[in-house]
């Protein structure tokens, strides 16, 4: 059958400008989606607040109010909108050009885009980017999965299993472009890294605890979205060799962070995913974590990586002592073999022939 080349609408999270790092790994990931389809040869056009910025492909910039963090509704019965919401903005864009594009992909962790998937003439797919946070997104998850079985995608079997009908949502992993990562075989000096936006839900204070206990250096990349969080931090482990490395491009990450012996993940929450992680494999750094969310599914206990318990300090310091068990080699492996945009292109691009070819709206 020959292939169909889709059109192919993406509409970012409104949370932050493509770019600046406040959309935390969602940016990635909606990027990494879009070279792995462009390189199927489908046509990508994506749509992100005014300010944004991508090297991927065609990109509309539409202004507007941010949306507020769904960190901050958590337990919320009710969607909070600015007035003039950048999201309200994106999606009058997204009804007005719909017909341009044979499918509309979501990357926004909102009611509304879910809400709007019946009034829309076009198949949606929605990427949830994080696990369970409030009743009235969660409920909307659910009616939107029962309507369009299919339309929606999480990263991870933990990650849907925080949503009631978690067995209706899709697993669909993660991808990078392993050209941009270059494998380190041995770092010149032992020391950590830790990446992530800097927010209590992402546990930082026990990689600067481990890091004091062991000695050595800990390099933090990342927004600071916390400021008070952070000084907080610097203040109670100022006996830690803290290096902040600030929030970078990922040639730059990659070129750091392949220096480093462990990446140290301690997420408090249930972590959909933790793109780092994926991105520390790339370039042949094993992953020390929390056995929590996405990460079980992703690091090998022993070959890639060590996963200890949830909260466990000791046992971060522990793993990092039987770090020379692990050939960093593996690690680059696992990347290519499961985390490639080939792999996810492929993956990515059966969802969407399954949704455009199985597309009808619902009949109420
Ligand atoms: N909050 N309301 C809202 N919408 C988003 O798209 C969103 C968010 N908080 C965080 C976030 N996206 C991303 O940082 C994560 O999806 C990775």
């Amino acid at each position: 059958m020959n292939k169909t080349n889709y059109r192919l609408l993406f509409l970012s999270t409104p949370v932050g400008a493509l770019g600046s790092g406040i959309g935390g790994g969602v940016e990635l990931t909606l990027q990494n989606a879009a070279k792995a389809l462009i390189a199927k040869g489908h046509e990508v056009e994506i749509v992100a607040p005014e300010g944004s910025a991508t090297n991927v492909t065609k990109l509309t910039q539409i202004a507007g109010n941010m949306q507020t963090s769904a960190q901050t509704q958590v337990g919320a019965d009710l969607v909070v909108l600015p007035q003039n919401s950048v999201l309200e903005n994106m999606w009058s864009y997204a009804r007005e050009s719909q017909n341009q594009f044979d499918l509309l992909f979501n990357f926004a962790y909102d009611w509304l885009p879910l809400y709007l998937t019946p009034f829309f003439n076009r198949p949606i797919a929605h990427w949830i980017s994080m696990s369970s946070l409030s009743p009235v997104m969660d409920a909307m998850v659910s009616k939107t999965s029962h309507l369009f079985p299919n339309a929606i995608a999480v990263n991870t079997r933990a990650c849907a299993d925080t949503f009631s009908d978690g067995d209706r949502l899709m697993i669909m992993g993660k991808g990078l472009d392993v050209s941009q990562y270059n494998f380190v075989k041995q770092p010149e000096k032992p020391s950590l890294a830790w990446v992530g936006r800097i927010s209590p839900e992402k546990g930082l204070e026990d990689a600067a605890k481990a890091a004091q206990s062991t000695g050595l250096p800990l390099h933090v990349f990342g927004l600071i979205q916390d400021r008070a969080y952070w000084e907080q931090i610097k203040t109670f482990f100022s006996k830690a060799e803290i290096h902040y490395e600030g929030f970078l491009s990922t040639d730059e990450l990659q070129k750091k962070l392949g220096q480093c012996s462990a990446l140290l993940m301690t997420p408090r929450w249930v972590e959909a995913f933790g793109n780092a992680a994926i991105e520390a494999f790339a370039c042949g750094v094993p992953v020390i974590s929390y056995n929590s969310g996405g990460l079980k599914e992703i690091v090998r206990h022993g070959k890639t990586g060590f996963l200890v318990e949830m909260g466990s300090v000791s046992g971060l310091i522990e793993a990092i002592s039987q770090l020379d068990q692990i050939d960093r080699f593996t690690c680059r492996q696992q990347l290519e073999a499961e985390y490639s945009l080939e792999v996810w292109g492929d993956r990515l691009e059966k969802w969407f022939d399954n949704l455009i070819t199985n597309y009808s709206k619902p009949r109420f």
